[in-house]
């Protein structure tokens, strides 16, 4: 898989534009901030293909990466953004709910910040994913925030959650480049 053979295909705002070509698609969600561009950009060698944003969660929009003509990594638009207007909260329910119950998704790999834990809002998209029955992975984000014991305390708290039994969690850090193998590893081990 050559990951510099990667083009940012589609953009797309509302149910009609999503890709039923028959490639794999690995989603990417979680909240706003959580450091979804940035895990992107590290999966792909890229520093800004994903905008790393300092104004988060403003657009809702699917984007669509192909790498290597091979498969999609499928930026989801983010959640629990809090100046979201209530019109703009249910365009996000209703591109996302388009989106995961749709036949399209291979996997979807799930943020969740290290340091924060798990918000409502994440405990929200856990449980329609359990309930979809759809296959995920959680990603631990900015793992080079906490020190050693914190980080083992919060690794801890993630694999004793119930809603992650079974469930592999890979810590992350786009900061140290932490965890891109693994998380390639994951998808791959999907494809094949
Ligand atoms: N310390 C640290 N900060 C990160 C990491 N990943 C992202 N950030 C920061 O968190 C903020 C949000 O990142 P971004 O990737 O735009 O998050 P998104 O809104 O989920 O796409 C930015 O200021 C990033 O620089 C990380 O691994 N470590
Ligand atoms: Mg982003």
């Amino acid at each position: 898989m050559n990951v510099n053979n990667t083009e940012l295909v589609l953009t797309a705002g509302n149910e009609s534009q999503l890709i039923h070509d028959g490639l794999p698609q690995f989603a990417f969600s979680g909240r706003s901030n959580v450091g979804k561009s940035s895990l992107i950009n590290t999966l792909l060698n890229r520093k800004k293909l994903a905008r790393v944003s300092s104004e988060p969660g403003k657009t809702i929009t699917i984007n669509y990466y192909r790498v290597d003509k091979s498969l999609y990594l499928v930026d989801l638009p983010g959640y629990g953004y809090a100046k979201r207007s209530e019109n703009e909260k249910k365009q996000w329910s209703q591109l996302v709910d388009s989106y995961v119950t749709g036949e399209d998704v291979t996997c979807i790999v799930q943020l969740i910040d290290l340091k924060v834990g798990i918000t409502d809002d994440d405990y929200m998209m856990l449980e329609w994913m359990s309930d979809a029955g759809i296959p995920f992975f959680v990603v631990a984000t900015k793992a080079d925030k906490l020190n050693k014991t914190d980080r083992n305390k919060a690794m801890m708290r993630l694999a004793t959650e119930p809603l992650l039994q079974n469930v592999p969690v890979v810590p992350f850090s786009a900061l140290k480049k932490e965890g891109k193998d693994e998380v390639w590893k994951k998808i791959l081990n999907m494809v094949q």
